[in-house]
């Protein structure tokens, strides 16, 4: 389908397409398998600007917002979901700087993150606060000018990999989710260390970690915004980076449809190529319009996104919800149409299937998209009335 991409968007689509097929896919299997990110991508994705596409244009960016974001996450997700959603994280992390950071805060810390000097990630979930958001336990006390974090963060999307991290802590318990602050906590700090590495289903090529705060001082210049605004910080991010992950599963989809394809046109049985029987054609034709119909959400949701609509939990939402379930259901049918063969290592969809299954569990699970999108159903029923 022609979505009207500008000239621009189509030629980060071709960066990212070019990079996914010529770097990341030789070593997909490798990293999978393995369990590691390779620091050739990370390179590769660096001098290839894509880390520029999310941030302003004025802080070295290209400034192509969620939609840029979301083209480049698809596209590097078709070959490796693992290799995107490490590039993707940085968008998440750089988005509370981007929308609540003070010009001092983006002078430093932006343009190192677009041309892919720093890695930057996002650090919210806790082992008691994950659906629940707002349970942040990681204290903050404010000492002089400085902060002193003692606590720890879990699953943390390029733990360890990244070199800012964007920590939503507690500077005022007694307040709950009222009481939530972001700040920017470097690795390397003392008192700041890495701790369990996780060994996943999928995903495997990005880095997931524990991050451990002992005694750590953060210079009161990191906090974001003013202290209160973390649990807003928070969610107006994952208002935008959804998308990414929608994203994300639209190209995991896209990927195991195309292995489908390919299989489906060469694979024999009963003397005939198994594309040939309806069995498979009725699989194909679900398979490619559940894609499309979940790449034209995903597109129009980040365009309005980016246009600077205001309500925008309810469609980030329903894009990620929708996307994440049609990237598990078209990799379940990826792996049925290759039969026995899906199931073994030696061809990709049984590891599409497991990159898929995360999409409907991370940046909030899809129970929790399905609240949010009832939540303001309900209040814009209440606006009308
Ligand atoms: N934009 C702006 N404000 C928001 C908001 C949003 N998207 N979501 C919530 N708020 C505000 C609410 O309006 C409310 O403000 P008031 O206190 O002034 O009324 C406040 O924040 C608290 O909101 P709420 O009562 O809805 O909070 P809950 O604790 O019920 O939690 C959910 C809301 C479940 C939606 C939230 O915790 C969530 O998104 N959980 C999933 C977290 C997640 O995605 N984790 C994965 C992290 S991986 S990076």
């Amino acid at each position: 389908m022609d979505y009207n991409l500008s000239e621009e968007e189509k030629m980060i689509k071709e960066v990212a397409r070019n990079l996914a097929e010529k770097k990341i896919k030789p070593l997909r299997e490798e990293m999978d398998r393995e369990s590691y990110f390779s620091p050739e991508i990370r390179e590769e994705l660096g001098k290839s600007d894509l880390l520029r596409v999310f941030i302003p244009e004025e802080f070295d960016g290209l400034g192509m917002g969620i939609m840029g974001m979301s083209l480049a996450t698809e596209e590097l997700s078709i070959v490796d979901g693992g290799s995107a959603i490490a590039y993707a994280a940085n968008g998440l992390g750089a988005t509370p700087l981007i929308l609540f950071g003070s010009e001092e805060q983006k002078k430093k810390f932006l343009p190192k993150i677009a041309s892919g000097e720093k890695w930057i990630a996002f650090a919210l979930t806790e082992p008691e606060a994950g659906s629940d958001a707002g349970n942040v336990k990681l204290r903050a006390n404010k000492d002089g000018d400085h902060y002193i974090l003692n606590g720890n963060k879990i699953f943390i999307t390029n733990g360890g990999e990244a070199d800012y991290y964007v920590v939503i802590v507690a500077t005022d318990p007694e307040k709950g989710s009222r009481g939530l602050s972001a700040i920017l906590a470097e690795k390397g700090t003392d008192g700041f260390s890495f701790g369990k590495e996780e060994d996943k289903m999928g995903i495997r090529a990005a880095p997931t970690r524990e991050l451990v705060f002992s005694d750590c001082r953060v210079p009161g210049e990191n906090l974001i915004s003013r202290e209160g605004m973390g649990f807003l910080i928070a969610m107006k991010t994952l208002d935008r980076t959804r998308v990414g992950v929608a994203a994300q599963a639209v190209g995991i989809a896209q990927g195991a449809l195309n292995e489908s394809v390919l299989y489906a046109n060469t694979r024999k049985q009963f003397g005939k190529k198994i594309g040939e029987f309806q069995a498979i054609q009725v699989k194909l034709g679900e398979m490619a319009t559940k894609v499309e119909a979940a790449r034209a959400l995903i597109y129009q949701v980040a365009r309005n996104i980016d246009s600077g609509a205001s309500k925008i939990s309810k469609i980030s939402s329903q894009a990620k919800l929708f996307a994440s379930d049609v990237a598990m259901e078209v990799t379940c049918e990826a792996v049925q149409i290759f039969g026995g063969y899906g199931y073994m290592k030696d061809y990709p969809v049984e590891k599409m299937m497991r990159d898929a299954k995360i999409t409907q569990i991370y940046e909030g699970t899809n129970e929790i998209q399905k609240l949010i999108i009832a939540r303001e159903l309900l209040k814009e029923g209440l606006r009308r009335k």
